[in-house]
């Protein structure tokens, strides 16, 4: 019997150092974890983006919330190199981060929006976003030049937040080992952008998003039909 598991690490090349599961080889995989991946349009969106794809999706649903996690754990088991801590984005970065770190037997380490931590931290300074100018923040000490991590996210679209990350990693002497996403936006071009970042700096840091965007087609959209369904309904009412 071929199960999840096995199927769940054939990857495809979409360019290089940048990978993602191979449709064609892991059906049942892309399919159930694509299809638990809608978008919003700017209508039922915190942003006005053309897709806002929500992973929502995927944390309701068990079966493809698993997916997603053997997809990854078993990838870094397999590896003869292996990630020493995972590193999540604030905020979705944290609703994979954790689980895979557990499965790895690895600490996971919150990089988070400034003004949020408490301790000694360490800033990436200002980084602007496909939407907003932020500023992350991390432990001073949960990560140091011992380390390879892995940075995940929910998605990469300019590639400003993942790069505020692989700065911070670079600034304290650690190696980032992969950064990982369920899905890129390829219009925006996040993941060249990390590759060509002052002088190819990152260009031999393998990139991973696991669902190719063009798989998930109109069907996906979730917006409500109608012209006056508001985007927001008052519990009490
Ligand atoms: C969204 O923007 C996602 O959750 C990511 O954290 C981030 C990706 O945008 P970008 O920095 O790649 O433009 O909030």
């Amino acid at each position: 019997t071929t199960t999840a598991t096995n199927e769940s690490v054939v990857i495809k090349t979409l360019a290089p150092n940048h990978f993602c599961l191979d449709q064609n080889l892991n059906p049942r995989v892309v399919h159930t974890i694509a299809k638990s991946l809608p978008w919003y349009g700017p209508k039922f969106s915190p942003h006005k983006v053309p897709n806002f794809y929500d992973v929502s999706g995927i944390t309701e649903n068990p079966e493809a919330f698993k997916l997603v996690v053997d997809t990854f754990a078993e990838r870094y088991e397999r590896m003869k190199e292996k990630p020493t801590k995972i590193a999540g984005f604030d905020a979705r970065g944290f609703l994979f981060g954790p689980t895979i770190a557990m499965r790895l037997g690895i600490p996971f380490v919150m990089i988070r929006k400034a003004g949020k931590l408490p301790g000694v931290l360490v800033s990436s300074g200002e980084y602007v976003t496909e939407y907003s100018t932020d500023e992350t923040v991390m432990r001073f000490g949960a990560i140091d030049a011992s380390d390879r991590v892995v940075l995940i996210d929910d998605l990469i679209a300019t590639g400003g937040t993942a790069l505020a990350g692989f700065e911070l990693c670079h600034q304290l002497g650690a190696t980032v080992h992969e950064f990982a996403a369920m899905i890129e936006l390829p219009f925006l071009d996040g993941v060249k952008k990390i590759h060509e970042y002052k002088d190819g700096l990152f260009k031999d840091v393998p990139c991973f998003t696991v669902v190719d965007c063009l798989t998930i087609g109109e069907d996906m959209g979730r917006d409500p039909i109608g012209e006056d369904v508001p985007r927001v309904v008052k519990a009490e009412e």
